[in-house]
């Protein structure tokens, strides 16, 4: 049995980070993230200016009731127009400092976000004290850069041809056992509903994508023209065809970091959520077959990776990864992923492996970035097939006491589906390794997901939630419980719910 938690993330907090700022040093009343070092002579931050689309606390809550009425495809330009008009502003108040600041050489590879209103960038010391006197800076975080697992092997950058997909529903002579629990042959048989008209962002740490039952369902970037070392469509990303890889800075989404003797996280992820048959056979392998798939690395960059999924018309984020350690910087997470769901983007992500065994660790950090986001990152636990919850399901809730966010106790994990032996894609895209972990359970959500913005695309990313709640089977403890949430989600009576629900 394949482990897939082994290839989950880890974090190492750098250790020489000890120098805490003090009020006295910082200025403008700009908050200074604690495991800034303001000695060192280079280091990774991400600036928040003050005009931010939604504050803190309460926020995302009272805002979604804006939109009351209305759909979310009306509402997603305005917010992106929203996003980047209060970014530019900002922004163009201190374009000639930054500048100096860049001829100097006192900061490198700066990045300019609207997803969250500021920039990324490396600093020098001295950078650090002139960036807190720049107009309308209100935080500075450190970056906490992500752990990337060791392997080797690398696949094509892109396809020169895209299979036509094999699935149809008449077609279908089998599926995997965990696909009937969820209920998903029932929604396409009785619907004729496979996820057309939807895209899944997977974003992971690397992909093999010459396998059909996800090429056949791979996205197509149709501005870009792969290969040829331009970037077409003037998105600032050079032949992003069908993803592409923020943190290398390439367009190549074969990770070479990534074992692919047994299995490819990715693969798994993305074949569990946009997959059609299995290779060799009409075995139905993915949740929504009809969907498109597009991936996505950066864990560092995950302002450039969200923009990204947004512009290209994500409608779900599967993130099958954990970080744990991040510090006050889980609350630029938390914006980023807040700010996107606005944009309509349903954010989801596994509970993690992290209530038994070596990794253990107590409530409640057992569930990490990016589950533990509330409202905005549908966190997402399983059971087995007899119904049990594995002993390294993490478990609720998770606590917000950062600098900016302060809620407290927050409950989770959101909802829970399958988790336990799930047969996941080789490298030749057949079924044949079992792989448990809390990595499998978020994609088969996004799935689920993915089938119903496919039958009702006009639900916004909290009304998702909402009809899940409402469908979920209370398993577990009676009512909401902090090892399955809201309960277990199946496919069938949330897509009957979305195709019923009022818009
Ligand atoms: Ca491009
Ligand atoms: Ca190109």
């Amino acid at each position: 049995m394949v482990k897939i938690n082994s290839i989950l993330v880890t974090l190492i907090l750098c250790l020489s980070c000890t120098s805490q700022p003090s009020n006295e040093e910082s200025r403008n009343d700009v908050w200074l993230d604690p495991s800034l070092n303001l000695n060192s002579p280079s280091q990774s931050i991400v600036v928040w200016f003050e005009d931010q689309f939604l504050e803190n606390g309460d926020s995302f809550l009272k805002r979604i009731k804006d939109f009351d009425g209305q759909k979310r495809s009306e509402v997603r330009d305005s917010i992106i127009a929203e996003l980047k008009a209060k970014s530019a502003t900002s922004l163009e108040r201190v374009q000639t400092q930054l500048s100096d600041l860049m001829e100097r050489g006192e900061i490198d590879a700066l990045k300019k976000h609207w997803i969250i209103n500021g920039f990324s960038c490396e600093a020098t010391s001295s950078a650090l004290k002139e960036i807190q006197d720049l107009l309308g800076v209100d935080k500075i975080f450190l970056k906490q850069p992500p752990f990337v697992p060791n392997g080797r092997d690398r696949g094509p950058e892109y396809l020169q041809t895209i299979p036509t997909s094999r699935f149809s529903t008449d077609a279908v002579e089998d599926y995997p056992w965990n696909i009937e629990m969820i209920r998903a042959p029932e929604v396409w048989e009785s619907y004729q509903i496979i996820g057309e008209g939807t895209l899944n962002v997977v974003h992971d740490f690397g992909f093999k994508l010459d396998i059909p039952p996800l090429a056949e369902t791979i996205y197509v970037n149709e501005g870009e023209i792969p290969g040829n070392g331009v970037d077409d469509d003037n998105n600032g990303y050079i032949d992003d065809y069908h993803g592409y890889d923020f943190d290398g800075g390439i367009a190549n989404l074969n990770n070479p970091f990534v074992r692919r003797s047994t299995i490819i996280h990715g693969n798994a992820c993305a074949a569990m959520i946009s997959g059609t048959f299995a290779t060799n056979s009409q075995q139905a392998i993915g949740i929504a077959p009809g969907s498109k798939w597009a991936p996505v690395i950066g864990g560092s960059n995950i302002e450039q990776a969200v923009e990204w999924a947004i512009e290209q018309g994500a409608d779900t984020y599967s993130m099958s990864f954990s970080q744990p350690n991040l510090g006050e910087y889980r609350s630029h997470w938390r914006k980023v992923m807040e700010h996107g769901t606005f944009c309509g983007v349903v954010f989801i992500s596994g509970a993690g492996n992290f209530a038994a065994g070596p990794n253990a660790v107590p409530v409640p950090v057992q569930m990490r970035n990016p589950e533990d986001i509330p409202n905005a990152v549908l966190g997402v636990a399983g059971v087995g097939e007899d119904g049990n919850r594995p002993v390294f399901s993490s478990q609720g809730p998770v606590e917000w006491d950062t600098q900016y966010y302060k809620e407290g106790r927050v409950n989770k994990p959101d909802f829970a589906t399958l988790n336990y032996q799930i047969s996941c894609v080789d490298p030749e895209g057949n079924l044949s390794n079992m792989a448990s972990g809390n990595s499998v359970a978020g994609p088969h959500i996004a799935g689920i997901v993915s089938l119903m913005l496919s039958a009702n695309p006009d639900l916004f990313p909290w009304e998702v939630k909402e009809i899940l709640k409402k469908t979920a089977e209370d398993i577990g403890a009676p009512g909401f419980d902090y090892q399955s949430g809201h309960g277990f989600v199946n496919a069938f009576d949330a897509v009957s719910e979305a195709l019923n629900w009022k818009k």
